[in-house]
C-alpha cells in the first residue's frame, strides 16, 4: 500500500516536470520557505494537487513543492512541512521524504526554527545540527518494515552526515558566519516547553528544541539518504529569558536572519557533490 502511494505521488510529480530530476531535497521550516524563491526555473506544485500528500495547516508553511535549479544543482524544496501535532501520523509527516527518495534524491537538507536551550546561543543564530534526541514518543518506522524502503533496524550513528557537516562549516567560514553547532531535541508540541522541561532537556544534552525534523531524519536515514540539518534559533526556550513564547516571534526572527540563512544554504548547495 505504502509503495503504491509513493509511486503514485512520484509519477504525478514526474509528469509535471520538464526538467532533469532533482537530486538534492530541501525541507524549509517555519518562516524559512523564502529560500525556495531563490530557485531558478521553478516548477511549483501545491501539496493539495499531489496524490496522497497531506496539506499544510501552520502559518509560515506555504504548502507547495518548488522544483528547479539552485546554484546549478537540481533541487526539490518543500515550502512548508507537516508536523505530528497537526494530527498527522508519523508516516504522513514523513511521506514526502519517501517520495523525494523515489524521485532520486540522495541528499536532504532539513531546516527548522528552534528554541535555544544552550545559554550561549542568541536568537537569530544559525545552528548546525550535529545529532538529535527523539522525545516524540513515537517513530515513523513502527509497523511492518517495507524492505524495499530500508532495513528493519537502521543505524543512526551518523544521522547527520559528518561529510556534509564539514562542508557546511567551511561554507560558514567563507561567508564569515558564526555557525553554532548542537543537538536538536524533537518534541511533539504544540505546546512550547515549560521552564522545567527545558532544564531537563539541557541536562540530557539538548542545545535546541522544536517540533519537527526528527521523524524526517529517521526516514531519510532508513532510506540511506545523507542528511544535513540547520536550525534557526528563533527565540530562547522557556525559563531563560523572562518573556512568553509565540509563533509570531518565531516567524519575525526567521525574517531577520533571512539573508544569512539564504547565503549559507546557497553556498552549501553549491558545494554538495
Ligand atoms: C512553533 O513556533 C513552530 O515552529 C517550528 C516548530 O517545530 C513549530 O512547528 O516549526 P518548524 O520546526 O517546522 O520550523
Amino acid at each position: 500500500m505504502m509503495m503504491e502511494q509513493i509511486n503514485e505521488s512520484k509519477t504525478y510529480i514526474e509528469e509535471q516536470l520538464s526538467t532533469t530530476k532533482p537530486d538534492i531535497g530541501l525541507i524549509l521550516g517555519s518562516g524559512l520557505g523564502i529560500l525556495a524563491d531563490e530557485i531558478e526555473n521553478p516548477k511549483v506544485i501545491p501539496y493539495a494537487d499531489i496524490p496522497h500528500f497531506p496539506t499544510s495547516t501552520v502559518s509560515g508553511h506555504k504548502g507547495q513543492l518548488v522544483i528547479g535549479t539552485l546554484q546549478g544543482q537540481h533541487v526539490i524544496a518543500m515550502q512548508g512541512r507537516f508536523h505530528y501535532y497537526e494530527g498527522y501520523s508519523m508516516q504522513q509527516v514523513t511521506f514526502p521524504v519517501r517520495v523525494m527518495k523515489a524521485l532520486g534524491v540522495e541528499q536532504l537538507l532539513v531546516t527548522n526554527a528552534a528554541g535555544g536551550i544552550n545559554e550561549s546561543f542568541n536568537p537569530g543564530d544559525l545552528m548546525l545540527i550535529s545529532d538529535h534526541i527523539n522525545m516524540m514518543g513515537d517513530n515513523p518506522l513502527i509497523g511492518p518494515n517495507v524492505d524495499e524502503l530500508g532495513p528493519r533496524f537502521p543505524d543512526m550513528s551518523q544521522a547527520y552526515s559528518n561529510e556534509l557537516m564539514k562542508v557546511a562549516k567551511s561554507c560558514a567560514q567563507e561567508i564569515n558566519l558564526n555557525l553554532q553547532e548542537g543537538v536538536y531535541v524533537g518534541n511533539t508540541g504544540p505546546t512550547y516547553e515549560t521552564g522545567s522541561e527545558i532544564k531537563l532537556l539541557r541536562t540530557l544534552g539538548g542545545d535546541a528544541v522544536g517540533m519537527s525534523t526528527v521523524p524526517e531524519v529517521i526516514v531519510a536515514n532508513h532510506a540511506g539518504m545523507k542528511v544535513l540539518g540547520i536550525s534557526c534559533i528563533s527565540n530562547m526556550a522557556a525559563g531563560i529569558l523572562d518573556q512568553p513564547l509565540s509563533h509570531d516571534e518565531v516567524i519575525e526572527t526567521t525574517e531577520k536572519v533571512r539573508e544569512d540563512f539564504i547565503k549559507l544554504v546557497k553556498n552549501v548547495i553549491k558545494k554538495m557533490a
